[in-house]
C-alpha cells in the first residue's frame, strides 16, 4: 500500500519528494485546547486533558479571535494510521516557540528552535491507529527556548507554522541528496547522499536527472554517506533571468528520493558579487514571514502574491529575516529567480547571551539545521546569521567565529555574512564574505534644529565606506542589509512629517538613488516589504499601532507612496 499524498499536493509541499515512501501529510483539522498559564508543561498528565476546540495545521492560535494575543500550553492532536511495527520520521516544517511531541501518550520528541524544520524519529509500535500529540507553548521562557527574547521586534507566535509529514521508513533510508555545482562549463555537480538505518558497505543505487535515464551506481558508504561527482546531461544554468532547474532522482533498493537543484557559482571579486562569474547588485528587501491573520503561516497563495509585488518591485533579492525561511517561499524563489539570503535566528543580542551556553549551543544548532535543511536552493546564495548581535565586543567573537565555522564546514558554495548596526565599531568584518550594514540615518536621527533628518542619509553612508575602503576591508562587497522609514497607511501630512507616507516615500527615494549611483554599494534590502506585527509591550512606545510600520506595503499587502518610488528606480 503506498500512503503517499504528497503527489496530489506537490505544488505546496516542498522538495526533497519521496515516490517510494508512505508519506501522510497531516495538515488539516486537529483536536485543540488551549491551557493557557494554569498548568505546568512538566507535570502535565496528557491522558487526562480534554479536547474543547478544533483548530487548523498549519495554524498559529495567537492571531485568532478566540485566543488573540495569549500565551501559554496548547495542545494538538490528531489520530494517525500507520503501518505497524515501522520506523517513522515525523517532519515538522517549524513551529513555535517551543514543543513536545506525544506518540501514543508517549514523550517522542522536543523542539526548542523557533522556525526550524525538524525531524523526529521513533517507532511506531504495533497496531495500526495512533495518537499524536504536540503540546506547543509560546510563553517567553527562556529556559526552554533560548532563542527568542521579548524585546525582539516581531512578534513571537505560538503554535504550528509549516507543514507536518510523517514517513515510513525503510530499513535503509536516503534522507537527502546535497547537490554543489563544482563546474558551470562543464555541470558538473558533486552529489552528496545522506543515509540512515542498516548501513551497508558499499550502497548499490541509481541516478536520473531530469526524469530521464536511470544510471546505475554502487559506490561505499563512509560515515553514512556517500560521495560521488557527475555530470548533468544537457545541463542549463539558473539565473535571476533565467531560473532554470533541475531534478535528480536518486534511487536505492529501499528508499528513493528526488531532489530539485540549480546550476549557479556565487563568488566575490574586487567589491562586487558574481553570479556565474557577473557582477550583479542585489536590489530588493527584508521579509518578515508575517501576517496579521495567519501570522508567521504562509498559505500559498500569500507567497505567490508577495513574490508578484517583489517582481513588480523590480527586486532580484530578498533577506528573509530575521530566522529560517518556510522551504516553500525557497522553492518558489527558485522558481522565480530571486536570490536570498537566510539566516538563523537572533535580535540584537546581548553580551549576557553570548555568555549562555545554552544560547550558544541553540545558535549552533539552528544555524547547522538551516544550512543543512536548504542546500539545494540555488536561490539562497547568503547565509547570515545574529542579526545586530554586539559586534563590537571581543567576548563575542567566540560565538562569530563558531557559526562561521560551522557554516564553512557544511556549506564553502556560498558567501557568509552577519547584519551588523556596530558599523565602524564591530570587531568582525574580517571574517565576512560580504560586509553587510544595518542603519537609519534620518530615521533614528538626533533631534537637532539645524539639519533635516533626511539630510542625514548620504553622509551616513558615505562615511562608513570610507572606514571600509581605508583598510583591509576593501576588496570585500558591501551590502545595506537594512534602511528605512516608518510610515502609517493612509496618513499623507503636508509638512511631510515622520510617519507619513511622503516622509518615507521621500527617505526611500534618496537611498535607492545613492545606491543606483554608487557603485560601491553590492546590494540594498530596504527595511522592510511589508509592515509586520511587533511588541505589544511597552516597547511598542516606538511602534504605531503595535506594528513595525516600515513596510513599503502595509501588513494587509497595499502599498504605499513609496512603492511607485522604489519600482521606478529598481526598474530603471
Ligand atoms: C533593526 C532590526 C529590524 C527592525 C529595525 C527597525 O535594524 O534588525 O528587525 O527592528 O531595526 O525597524 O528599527
Amino acid at each position: 500500500m503506498n500512503m503517499n499524498t504528497r503527489s496530489c499536493l506537490s505544488t505546496e509541499t516542498p522538495y526533497p519528494h519521496y515516490p517510494d515512501r508512505n508519506v501522510t501529510v497531516l495538515d488539516g483539522l486537529w483536536d485543540f485546547t488551549f491551557l493557557g498559564e494554569s498548568i505546568d508543561p512538566d507535570t502535565i498528565d496528557i491522558s487526562s486533558i480534554t479536547y474543547n476546540d478544533i483548530f487548523c495545521v498549519p495554524g498559529v492560535f495567537d492571531t485568532t479571535p478566540a485566543y488573540a494575543g495569549r500565551r501559554g500550553t496548547a495542545l494538538y492532536r490528531r489520530q494517525v494510521t500507520t503501518s505497524p511495527n515501522t520506523r517513522l520520521k515525523l517532519k515538522i516544517g517549524g513551529l513555535g516557540l517551543w514543543a513536545r511531541i506525544y506518540w501514543d501518550g508517549t514523550i517522542v520528541g522536543a523542539d526548542d528552535l523557533p522556525y526550524s524544520g525538524m525531524d523526529f524519529e521513533f517507532e511506531a509500535g504495533s497496531g495500526c491507529s495512533h495518537e499524536l500529540v504536540i503540546l506547543v507553548d509560546n510563553r517567553l521562557d527562556y529556559k526552554r527556548c533560548a532563542l527568542f527574547y521579548q524585546y525582539y521586534d516581531f512578534y513571537g507566535f505560538g503554535g504550528i507554522y509549516r507543514s507536518i509529514e510523517l514517513h515510513e521508513l525503510p530499513a535503509l533510508n536516503l534522507e537527502r541528496a546535497r547537490i554543489t555545482p563544482l563546474d558551470i562549463k562543464t555541470g558538473l555537480v558533486a552529489i552528496d547522499l545522506e543515509l540512515a538505518g542498516a548501513l551497508p558497505a558499499r550502497l548499490p543505487f541509481t541516478i536520473a536527472f531530469d526524469h530521464g535515464k536511470e544510471t546505475a551506481y554502487c559506490e561505499p558508504v563512509t560515515n553514512g554517506r556517500v560521495t560521488l561527482k557527475v555530470k548533468v546531461p544537457r545541463f542549463k544554468l539558473w539565473s535571476p533571468r533565467k531560473p532554470h532547474l533541475h531534478a535528480v532522482t536518486i534511487r536505492t533498493p529501499d528508499d528513493g528520493l528526488t531532489e530539485r537543484f540549480g546550476l549557479r557559482t556565487i563568488t566575490t571579486s574586487k567589491g562586487k558579487i558574481l553570479l556565474n562569474g557577473k557582477a550583479l547588485k542585489l536590489l530588493g528587501y527584508c521579509r518578515h514571514e508575517s501576517h496579521m491573520d495567519f501570522g508567521p503561516v504562509q498559505p500559498l497563495p500569500l507567497l505567490i502574491q508577495d513574490l508578484q509585488y517583489l517582481k513588480d518591485l523590480g527586486c532580484n533579492f530578498v533577506r528573509g529575516t530575521h530566522y529560517p525561511q518556510d522551504q516553500r517561499f525557497l522553492d518558489l524563489c527558485d522558481q522565480l529567480g530571486f536570490l536570498v539570503w537566510e539566516e538563523s535566528l537572533g535580535w540584537g543580542n546581548k553580551a549576557e547571551h553570548f555568555a549562555n551556553p545554552a544560547f550558544f549551543d541553540a545558535q549552533i544548532r539552528q544555524t547547522r539545521l538551516m544550512v543543512r535543511n536548504s542546500h539545494n536552493h540555488p536561490a539562497v546564495i547568503i547565509w547570515g546569521f545574529l542579526n545586530e548581535g554586539k559586534s563590537d565586543l571581543e567576548t563575542s567573537r567566540e560565538m562569530y567565529s563558531a557559526l562561521f565555522k560551522t557554516i564553512r564546514d557544511l556549506d564553502s558554495s556560498r558567501l557568509v555574512t552577519y547584519a551588523s548596526n556596530r558599523a565602524e565599531r564591530d570587531l568582525f568584518f574580517d571574517q565576512c564574505d560580504v560586509i553587510s550594514l544595518n542603519t537609519y540615518p534620518g530615521w533614528y536621527a538626533a533631534d537637532t534644529e539645524k539639519t533635516r533628518p533626511l539630510d542625514e542619509i548620504v553622509p551616513r553612508l558615505n562615511a562608513f565606506i570610507k572606514h571600509i575602503d581605508t583598510g583591509a576591508l576593501k576588496n570585500k562587497p558591501f551590502i545595506i542589509s537594512e534602511i528605512g522609514a516608518g510610515a502609517i497607511y493612509g496618513w499623507h501630512d503636508r509638512f511631510r512629517a515622520m510617519w507619513s507616507e511622503e516622509y518615507q516615500a521621500e527617505y526611500l527615494d534618496i537611498v535607492t538613488r545613492y545606491v543606483a549611483k554608487t557603485p560601491r554599494v553590492a546590494g540594498l534590502s530596504i527595511w522592510h516589504f511589508a509592515d509586520a506585527r511587533t511588541y505589544t509591550s511597552s516597547y511598542a512606545l516606538g511602534r504605531p499601532r503595535t506594528i513595525n510600520d516600515k513596510g513599503t506595503l502595509d501588513e494587509y499587502r497595499r502599498p504605499k507612496l513609496a512603492y511607485e518610488v522604489v519600482k521606478k528606480r529598481f526598474n530603471p
